[in-house]
């Protein structure tokens, strides 16, 4: 839920007017949308490349992940992990779009610590590829957006932490 349809909710379950307070978050949200709209197309349109870049570089980081034995070894193995990667850009550019991480929270991170645990998968190069993709995708942008799309990235990695 975006801040807007989360601030009238509340509001009108009290049957009030928004707060100044509600008014300055909305405020805020308003004015950072152009800069938010662009850093969520940013990562739409080159997600192919982010994603492919960062997975070329944790693999390199982390051969082992790759080899036999590993999580991600063969060919079916790593395209579900370059997957899980999509997943997490995506879910990052819904947090962007509503400026608010709790669609990143509730579709991807909920128990993701567990469920990494069940696959045998090491949730730490997991989050090792969330922060490649944070720094393929902030070097495509200004300094300011890359300084907002960061803290999207930085929330995922800390969940996974
Ligand atoms: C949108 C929310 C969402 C997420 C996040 C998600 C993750 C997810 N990743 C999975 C598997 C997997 N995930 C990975 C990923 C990796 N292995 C590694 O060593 C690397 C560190 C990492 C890539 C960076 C791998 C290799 C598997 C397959 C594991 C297996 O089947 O043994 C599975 C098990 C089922 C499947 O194979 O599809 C789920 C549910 N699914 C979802 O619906």
């Amino acid at each position: 839920m975006s801040i807007v349809t989360k601030s009238i909710v509340n509001a009108d379950a009290e049957a009030r007017y928004l707060s100044p307070g509600e008014l300055e978050r909305i405020k805020a949200f308003v004015s950072s949308g152009e800069s938010r709209l662009r850093i969520a197309q940013t990562l739409t349109e080159s997600r192919e490349r982010i994603v492919k870049q960062a997975g070329d570089q944790l693999f390199q980081k982390r051969p082992d992940i790759v080899s036999p034995g590993g999580n991600a070894y063969g060919e079916e193995m790593t395209a579900t992990c370059l997957r899980d990667m999509d997943y997490y850009l995506r879910l990052i550019t819904y947090g962007v779009v509503a400026g608010d991480v709790t669609p990143i929270e509730e579709i991807g991170l909920v128990g993701v610590r567990e469920m990494y645990k069940s696959l045998g998968t090491d949730v730490g190069a997991v989050a090792q590829s969330i922060r490649a993709m944070k720094e393929v995708a902030t070097g495509m942008m200004s300094s300011e957006d890359a300084a907002e799309a960061a803290s999207y990235f930085d929330y995922v990695v800390g969940a996974m932490q």
